[in-house]
């Protein structure tokens, strides 16, 4: 079967509004640019001035398949409680722990994530304000939205991330002010947090960590050029 490479980028007077990455068979091309268009008007941030879709043939060959990270819950009844399980998830990993915090809740509008090296701390992403933005990645067989669209959509990015050997973790707050959920992705789980920022908040953004001495470029091209399909067990999130 063809697939195809559905992105989506909405911005307002040159800020980031929306993105989303879809893999799908021709047959649902049209339906996901579509849905993709109104998700840019209806989102949280305000309706995007400027949207742009590409559509793109993928070389069926190409297509890699992974499974899908467990899903926990670790239960955090405020951001300060939320912190400290972050940091309890990353500092077995990175001396620079809580600067990545630190970073990801200060960061605005990027469109992609935060290359963190492990071992230095250093930001390694070519552009700063960008960011790299993880693409051709979606679940295998993926129906169309449910109600826990962002969620599901998180663990399929997510699952494609930390899938590479030279990602050790990803850490993700929604720019949404109302979604309040994020989560740390590593060793095969992802750790869904509550309460990770106050409702109302502008924070959010994404952070990889990176082993010390990873390719950058060879990272970088995974993630924004390689199709991932995930398989998600049906049961995931719907809890
Ligand atoms: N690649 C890299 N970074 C991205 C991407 C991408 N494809 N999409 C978004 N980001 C970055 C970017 O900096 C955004 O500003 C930030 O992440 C937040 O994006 O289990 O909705 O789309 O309930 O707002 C978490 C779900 C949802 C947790 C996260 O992110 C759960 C979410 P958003
Ligand atoms: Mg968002």
């Amino acid at each position: 079967m063809t697939y195809f490479s559905v992105r989506m980028r909405a911005s307002t007077q040159g800020r980031h509004i929306s993105g989303a990455e879809r893999i799908v068979p021709a047959a649902h091309v049209s339906a996901t640019c579509a849905q993709l268009a109104q998700r840019a008007l209806d989102h949280p941030k305000g309706a995007a001035a400027e949207t742009h879709l590409t559509v793109e043939a993928l070389d069926p060959d190409a297509i890699r398949r992974v499974d899908a990270l467990a899903v926990t819950v670790a239960e955090c009844a405020d951001p300060d409680a939320a912190r400290e399980t972050i940091h309890a998830l990353l500092a077995p990993l990175t001396p620079h722990a809580d600067a990545l915090i630190r970073e990801t809740f200060n960061a605005r509008d990027m469109r992609g994530a935060m290359l963190i090296c492990a071992d230095t701390g250093a930001r390694r992403e070519p552009d700063r304000e960008r960011g790299v933005r993880v693409s051709h990645v979606d679940a295998v067989e993926a129906t169309t939205s449910s109600g826990k669209e962002a969620a599901r959509e998180a663990l399929v990015l997510s699952s494609k991330v930390v899938a590479h050997p030279d990602v050790l973790a990803e850490l993700c707050i929604s720019d949404d002010p109302d979604y309040t959920t994020g989560y740390v992705a590593l060793a095969g789980t992802y750790t869904r947090i509550p309460n990770i920022k106050a409702a109302g908040s502008p924070a959010g953004a994404r952070a990889f960590l990176l082993r010390k001495g990873a390719d950058i470029n060879a990272v970088i091209h995974y993630l924004e050029r390689e199709p991932v399909l995930v398989r998600v067990p049906s049961e995931e999130l719907d809890a």
